[in-house]
C-alpha cells in the first residue's frame, strides 16, 4: 500500500525529526540562491543573456532607430518589474523580521499538551514579525501607534501563530468593529491625510463613540506608542486562547514576552523628528543588534485561568479590553526566545511571511473571546488576497513537518503531488487522517447551550475601570508624558465636537487629567469626574521593567573635532567598544580628523549634519583645546548637547570638554547637594583627566570599570535621566 503514497510525501515524513533553528533555515536553503560573480545573467526561463543595457533596435545609418517590441528578453524585464508589487497588508502593513529560536525552561505538562510548551530538550525555530499598524509599507518607524509583535513557531507538530502587540488590550470587543477602528485611524477618506497617525478627527471621533476603546487608547497615548526599539518592547498575545492538558482538563490562557533589555520608549519630540531623519530607525536598530551578535531575547509568559474559575472576575475574561491583574492572575515564565538571524531578503521572507491566528497546534486551542474567533477567519482570508490561495507553500510559511493533504491546485501551486488519487477515502487508503495517539488535532469537547442573538454579555459593558486602573498604576513622569500625548492629539483635531467630546471622555477617568488637557487643548473644563476608586496594578507601569542594566547595542556618538584628546579619545572608544556599544565617531566634518598630538588621526562615521542627537542613546566628548573651541562655535554641535539634554540622555565630558557642555546646557556639571556633597548634574558625567597611565589601567578601561566610565555606562544603561525631566529641565532646552 505505501507505494501508492507519493514518494515527495513520504520523504519529508522521514526528514522531519525534531526540528531546531536550523531545519527551518536549512528547508529555506532549498529555495535560496546567492548572486555570484561565477553565475551569469539570464531570463526566467533560463537563457543566458548577453546584455542589461539595451533593447533591440532596429540600427539605421546614424544608429537611433526605432526599438523592437518583439524583444522577449527586454519585455520579460519590464513585465515582472510591473508586477513587483502585492497588495500590502490592509494593516501592519510597515514591519521588520528576523529569524530566531525558542526554548521552553518550565515544562507546563500541567495545562497542555503542545510539546513546544512542555518539552524542555527542544528547540523550535521561530520568524518574527514587529510592525506599526496605521501606516503604509514607506511610512516611519517611530511614529505614535501600536506595534505588532507577531511570532511563527515552526513546531514539529505543524506551525502555530501567536499574533501579537506591544500592548495587551485593543480597541474593540466583537471583530465585526473592525473595519471601522481601521477606517478612522487610517488616513481619512476624502484626503488621504494624515499618515501614519492617530492624531485627527476620524480616529478620535470613533474614540468617543466606542467608550469600549478608553482602555487602549490610554495605552497608546502612554509611552507604549513609542518604543525605544523593537528590542524594548512587552508583547502580548492580547486575546484569550485556551490549553488543554493529558487529562482533557482545559485552562484559559494569555500569552506575553517581556524583553531582557527591558521596556524603553523614545521621548515624543525625538519620535517626531526621527520620523523625518531616520524613517528605518527601529528597522535598522534591529538589524544592527542581530549584526552585532547583541541577540535580542524575551521571556515568554503565561497566564492561566481554570476553567472553572471563569465567571470568578469582575469582568468578562474572553473581553479582550482587559487585562488580567497580576494580582488576580500572576505570569508564570516558562521558556525564552533569541532572534539570532536576519533576513536574506526581505519581500521573500518578511513581506511574505503570513500569520494567521487560526493556526494552532495540538494542545492550545481558541476560546470564544469575540475577537478572536473573528480573526480566525479574517487573516486566513486575507492572506489570499495578498499572496493567492497557496500561501502556505512559500518557503518562509511552509512548516518544519510534513505536510500531507488532499487540497489541490489553485494559482501559485508548487507541490508536485504523485499518486492517481486526490480523496479520502481512497481505494489505496493513501494519506489517511491520524488518531489522536498519533497526535491528531482533537477539538476540546464544549458543551454550548444558549440561543442565537446579537448581543455581548453584561460585564463586557463596563469600560471606564480598566482605564482607570491604568492611569492609577502610572508614574508619575509616565502621567505627564500622557498628559502631553492626549494634549497633542487633540490639539491635531480641528472638530471643537470631537475634542470637546473627548476631554469629557477622560474625566470618565481621572477629572484631574480632562482639566489638564482641556487647559491645554483649549476645549471646555469638565467640572465632574467619574468616581475613581484608586485601585493600582504596578506591572501596567513599563517602569516596572527595567531589564538587564547593559549597554550592548547601544549607541554613543563620540563628537570630535580638530586637536582632539586623543588619549581620553582612545579609551573612551575602547571601552564602549569591549562593552559591546556602537561607538559612533561625529565631527564637523567626514574626513580625517587629527588629534592633539599632531602624530594619530581618526575617520569620524559621519558629520554633524549627517547624524543628529536623536540617533544615539548617549554622548560622550572628548577633551582637547583646540577641538572644544571648534565645537563650541559649531551651532549644529550646540544643539546636538542641548537636543540631547532635552532628551533626557547621558552625556560625558572630559577635560576641556566639560565647559562646553555647560555652555550648551546652561546649567553646571556638578552641582553640590545640601550634605555638600559634589555630584555630577542630572546624567552629566565628567572627568578632568581620563589619562590611564598604565597597561592594566587601559585594559580596566575597556572594561569599563573605572570611575568615570563605570559611572557613564551606569546612566547609560539606565535609559534616561528621568530626574532631569522631574526638574522641569528637558523642555527648558
Ligand atoms: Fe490583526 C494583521 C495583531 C485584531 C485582521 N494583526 C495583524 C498583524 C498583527 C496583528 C501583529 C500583523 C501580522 C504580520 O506581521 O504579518 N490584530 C492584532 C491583534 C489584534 C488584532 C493583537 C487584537 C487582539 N486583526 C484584528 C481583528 C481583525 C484583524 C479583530 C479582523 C477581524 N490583522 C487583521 C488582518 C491582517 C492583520 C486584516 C492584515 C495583514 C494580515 O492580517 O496578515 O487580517
Amino acid at each position: 500500500m505505501s507505494g501508492l503514497v507519493p514518494e515527495t510525501m513520504q520523504k519529508v515524513a522521514h526528514a522531519a525529526v525534531g526540528p531546531r533553528q536550523g531545519d527551518k533555515l536549512k528547508d529555506l536553503a532549498h529555495s535560496t540562491k546567492d548572486m555570484t560573480a561565477e553565475g551569469r545573467l539570464t531570463t526566467d526561463y533560463g537563457v543566458k543573456q548577453s546584455t542589461a543595457d539595451d533593447w533591440l533596435k532596429v540600427v539605421t545609418k546614424d544608429q537611433t532607430g526605432p526599438m523592437l517590441l518583439e524583444d522577449p528578453f527586454a519585455r520579460e524585464r519590464i513585465m515582472r518589474f510591473d508586477h513587483e508589487r502585492i497588495p500590502e497588508r490592509v494593516v501592519h502593513a510597515r514591519g521588520s523580521g528576523a529569524f530566531g529560536k525558542f526554548k521552553v525552561f518550565d515544562s507546563i505538562q500541567d495545562l497542555t499538551i503542545a510539546p513546544v510548551l512542555t518539552d524542555t530538550s527542544r528547540e523550535t525555530p521561530v520568524f518574527v514579525r514587529f510592525s506599526t499598524v496605521l501606516g503604509s509599507r514607506g511610512s516611519a518607524d517611530t511614529v505614535r501607534d501600536v506595534r505588532g509583535f507577531a511570532v511563527k513557531f515552526y513546531t514539529q507538530e505543524g506551525n502555530w501563530d501567536i499574533v501579537g502587540n506591544d500592548i495587551p488590550v485593543f480597541f474593540i470587543q466583537d471583530a465585526i468593529k473592525f473595519p471601522d477602528i481601521i477606517h478612522a485611524g487610517k488616513p481619512e477618506p476624502h484626503n488621504e491625510v494624515p499618515q501614519a497617525q492617530s492624531a485627527h478627527n476620524n480616529f478620535w471621533d470613533f474614540q468617543f463613540n466606542h467608550s469600549e476603546a478608553t482602555h487602549m487608547f490610554m495605552w497608546t497615548m502612554s509611552d507604549r506608542g513609542i518604543p525605544r526599539s523593537y528590542r524594548m518592547m512587552q508583547g502580548f498575545g492580547v486575546n484569550t486562547y485556551t490549553l488543554v492538558n493529558a487529562k482533557g482538563e482545559r485552562h484559559f490562557v494569555k500569552f506575553t514576552w517581556t524583553p531582557e533589555l527591558g521596556v524603553h520608549s523614545l521621548v515624543w519630540d525625538e519620535a517626531l523628528k526621527l520620523a523625518g531623519q531616520d524613517p528605518d530607525f527601529h528597522r535598522k536598530d534591529l538589524w544592527e543588534a542581530i549584526a552585532s551578535g547583541a541577540f535580542p531575547k524575551w521571556k515568554f509568559g503565561i497566564q492561566a485561568i481554570p476553567e472553572a474559575d471563569e465567571h470568578k472576575f469582575d469582568f468578562d475574561i474572553l473581553d479582550a479590553t482587559k487585562v488580567w491583574p497580576e494580582d488576580l492572575v500572576p505570569t508564570r515564565y516558562i521558556g525564552e526566545m533569541e532572534l539570532n538571524r536576519n533576513v536574506d531578503e526581505f519581500f521573500t521572507q518578511t513581506e511574505q511571511i503570513a500569520f494567521c491566528t487560526s493556526h494552532v497546534v495540538p494542545g492550545i486551542g481558541f476560546s470564544d473571546d469575540p475577537l478572536l474567533v473573528g480573526r480566525n477567519f479574517s487573516y486566513f482570508d486575507t492572506q489570499i488576497s495578498r499572496l493567492g490561495i497557496n500561501f502556505q507553500e512559500l518557503p518562509i510559511n511552509r512548516p518544519v513537518c510534513p505536510v500531507m493533504n488532499f487540497n489541490r491546485d489553485g494559482a501559485m501551486r508548487h507541490a508536485i503531488t504523485r499518486g492517481t488519487v486526490n480523496y479520502w477515502p481512497n481505494r489505496f487508503e493513501a494519506c489517511p487522517p491520524a488518531t489522536h495517539e498519533e497526535g491528531a488535532y482533537v477539538e476540546y469537547a464544549q458543551k454550548v447551550a444558549g440561543i442565537k442573538a446579537r448581543m455581548r454579555s453584561n460585564k463586557f459593558k463596563e469600560h471606564f475601570s480598566q482605564a482607570q486602573l491604568f492611569w492609577n498604576s502610572m508614574s508619575p513622569i509616565e502621567k505627564q508624558h500622557i498628559i502631553k500625548a492626549l494634549s497633542f492629539e487633540l490639539d491635531h483635531c480641528e472638530d471643537l465636537l470631537v475634542y470637546t467630546r473627548m476631554i469629557q471622555r477622560l474625566a470618565d477617568i481621572d477629572l484631574n487629567l480632562a482639566q489638564t488637557v482641556a487647559v491645554a487643548v483649549g476645549g471646555e473644563s469638565p467640572k465632574e469626574g467619574r468616581s475613581n476608586p484608586g485601585r493600582r496594578a504596578p506591572a501596567l507601569s513599563q517602569h516596572e521593567f527595567p531589564g538587564k542594566p547593559t549597554i550592548q547595542a547601544r549607541r554613543v556618538a563620540i563628537l570630535i573635532a580638530d586637536g582632539y584628546d586623543q588619549v581620553a579619545y582612545d579609551a573612551a572608544y575602547a571601552a564602549l567598544s569591549s562593552a559591546m556599544a556602537t561607538p559612533l565617531v561625529v565631527g564637523p566634518k567626514r574626513s580625517k580628523i587629527t588629534a592633539a598630538n599632531g602624530a594619530n588621526s581618526t575617520q569620524p562615521h559621519h558629520h554633524l549634519e549627517g547624524l543628529r542627537s536623536t540617533m544615539v542613546d548617549a554622548l560622550l566628548i572628548p577633551g582637547g583645546t583646540q577641538s572644544i573651541e571648534t565645537l563650541s562655535k559649531n551651532g549644529r554641535a550646540l544643539h546636538w548637547v542641548r537636543e540631547a539634554f532635552g532628551h533626557l540622555k547621558v552625556i560625558g565630558a572630559t577635560g576641556e570638554a566639560i565647559g562646553f557642555v555647560e555652555k550648551a546646557i546652561s546649567l553646571p556639571s556638578v552641582v553640590v547637594s545640601s550634605d555638600g556633597e559634589a555630584k555630577d548634574s542630572y546624567g552629566v558625567v565628567t572627568v578632568k583627566e581620563l589619562r590611564p597611565e598604565s597597561l592594566k589601567e587601559v585594559v580596566e578601561i575597556a572594561k569599563g570599570a573605572t570611575g568615570f566610565m563605570e559611572k557613564f555606562f551606569y546612566e547609560i544603561a539606565q535609559h534616561r535621566c528621568w530626574e532631569r525631566e522631574l526638574a522641569g529641565l528637558s523642555d527648558a532646552v
